[in-house]
């Protein structure tokens, strides 16, 4: 395993620790709502915390976006992306799907990933250009060409409706040209999915960074493709995200197309739509 890999190994599964033993007793938990429908509890906090102390034992002077403790030191080449707890809600009602997300960003590139599962054990890593691994197994994406026979994961907008129609409309789609869609709760870990080849395929409207960097990483390493709504790079950075096998992927891109609207287009897209159309007037927001 990469030396570097190994400390965030080491660091998810401490954060882990905390997070089962807390499981125990999530009625004791004290709970707070940071904003409508997104939780947060001190074990949240004290997982990342753990997770940074850890990664800065081993380098004092990489940068750090949490999704808990939010950022630092982002002038450096090397930045960490964590979500300690990636499934707080399932965590709170003791449905038993949550993970640790952790990804190394280096010069604007992902270079390691770590998605733990606690409740299985289930440890996902990949190091980009080495492969993506279940617990020290190598892990493919499925070769499952049609979207018609895939299993697809995916979530639901819960804290900002504006897109709800839009995506209410796009799983309709869906729901009638696959074989099946999944709604766990845990983009990190339906990400991770993916790359083990449990799922063909996922899609969601505005994650967080914290929520795919890691599992992203993965499903590149296992030979996915991971792209925003367009299938171009903006997925990071605007959170909308498709993810699969090759084939799948590009059968969700059609699937998807005819819903798009000028928000949820690529970053770059967006820019020459606008110059393009200026005159016309955006029917969905
Ligand atoms: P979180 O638990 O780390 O916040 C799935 O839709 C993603 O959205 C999850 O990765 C989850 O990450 C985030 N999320 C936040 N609040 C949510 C909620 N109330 N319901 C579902 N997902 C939520
Ligand atoms: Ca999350």
């Amino acid at each position: 395993m990469h030396p570097i890999l190994t400390i965030a190994v080491k660091a998810a599964r401490r954060a882990g620790n905390i997070i089962t033993r807390a499981s125990q007793d999530v009625g004791a938990l004290k709970i707070q709502s940071k904003t409508y429908n997104d939780f947060v509890t001190e074990v949240d906090r004290a997982a990342e915390r753990e997770i940074i102390e850890t990664l800065r034992d081993a380098y004092p002077d990489h940068g750090f976006i949490g999704e808990e403790s939010g950022t630092s030191n982002l002038e450096s080449d090397n930045i960490w992306i964590i979500d300690p707890l990636d499934g707080t809600t399932n965590f709170l009602h003791g449905f038993p799907q949550y993970c640790i997300s952790i990804a190394l960003q280096q010069n604007g590139v992902l270079t390691q990933a770590v998605v733990y599962d606690p409740n299985r054990n289930d440890l996902f890593t990949a190091t980009r250009g080495r492969g993506a691994y279940l617990n020290d197994k190598r892990i493919r994406v499925t070769s499952r060409p049609k979207l018609q026979d895939s299993i697809i994961g995916t979530g639901f907008p819960f804290r900002d409706f504006q897109h709800l129609d839009t995506y209410l409309a796009m799983f309709k789609d869906m729901i009638k040209k696959t074989a099946g869609l999944r709604r766990p709760g845990s983009a990190a870990l339906d990400l991770a999915y993916v790359a083990a080849g449990w799922y063909d395929g996922f899609w969601e409207i505005g994650l967080s960074k914290w929520d795919i960097a890691a599992g992203a990483l993965l499903v590149q390493e296992a030979g996915g493709i991971v792209g925003d709504f367009e299938g171009n790079d903006s997925w990071l950075e605007t959170g909308n995200i498709v993810a699969g096998n090759p084939k799948v992927f590009s059968q969700m891109l059609q699937t998807l197309a005819p819903h798009l609207t000028d928000a949820l287009r690529s970053k770059i897209a967006e820019k020459i739509v606008h110059t393009d159309t200026a005159e016309q007037t955006d029917t969905e927001e």
